[in-house]
């Protein structure tokens, strides 16, 4: 039996961790459980998760919830000084960039792709629409400046730090990116690798398996 289970549902944040493990070559077992409004077994993940949210892991009896800490977590302890920066200012860009998606970034692209593509269209809100591009412009011109001499967030190599913020803005690959070029190369360029389009596979599949009212319900309970 896998010592590494990831909780959570492809569809959800579990997403990036998903991608990470597969970077990383790790075993793992996947538990794709519900959120908890559609999950009648919700009671039984507050013992792993006392927030009810997905994702979370089980790394040999070591639990840990929080999508980005589980990727850093286990960037460092797998891949460090490779996917994980061994120096003390690369790992601090580390965080800075993830700290960043996640403040940044994260409700507009969900906003973003609810109504661009996931509410049954008749549900979908122009408004809110145009108001996560609104929030998201300044934000992504910072992204594509710091993309304007280097490859990667962090220089010549992918790093997690490119997972993180990749994988925060995922669900914006279909956008048009024509006002930030720059940006839009490398998110494609990210998604491009493997681990990354093994774990979109996963997504879409739970995507397509997910009943219209479980969106709606998202939607509603964040406010979104
Ligand atoms: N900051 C958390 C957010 C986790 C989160 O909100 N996950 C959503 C699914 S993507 C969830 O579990 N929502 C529970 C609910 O809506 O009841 C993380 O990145 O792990």
């Amino acid at each position: 039996m896998s010592r590494l289970r990831i909780f959570g549902v492809a569809r959800t944040r579990a997403f990036r961790v998903l991608w990470i493990a597969k970077e990383l070559g790790l075993e793992y077992e996947h538990l794709p459980i519900e959120i908890r409004a559609a999950n009648p077994r919700a009671e039984e993940y507050l013992a792993i998760n006392p927030n009810g949210r997905l994702p979370a892991i089980d790394d040999d009896g070591f639990i840990l919830w929080e999508s980005l800490a589980i990727t850093l977590y286990l960037a460092k302890k797998h891949a460090f000084g490779r996917l994980y920066p061994a120096d003390l200012h690369g790992e601090a860009k580390t965080w800075q960039w993830s700290l960043w998606a996640v403040n940044e970034v994260d409700r507009g692209v969900n906003i973003w792709s609810l109504h661009a593509n996931r509410l049954p269209r008749e549900e979908r809100n122009p408004a809110a629409l145009a108001e996560a591009l609104k929030v998201l412009e300044a934000p992504f011109r910072v992204l594509d400046g710091a993309l304007a001499d280097r490859p990667y967030l962090l220089g010549e190599e992918f790093t997690v730090a490119d997972l993180n913020v990749a994988a925060v803005m995922s669900r914006a690959l279909p956008m048009d990116f024509s006002a930030t070029p720059r940006l839009g190369t490398w998110l494609r360029r990210c998604h491009d690798r493997p681990a990354a389009r093994e774990a979109v596979a996963l997504r879409d599949a739970a995507d397509a398996a997910t009943p219209p009212e479980v969106t709606r319900m998202i939607a509603q309970r964040n406010r979104l």
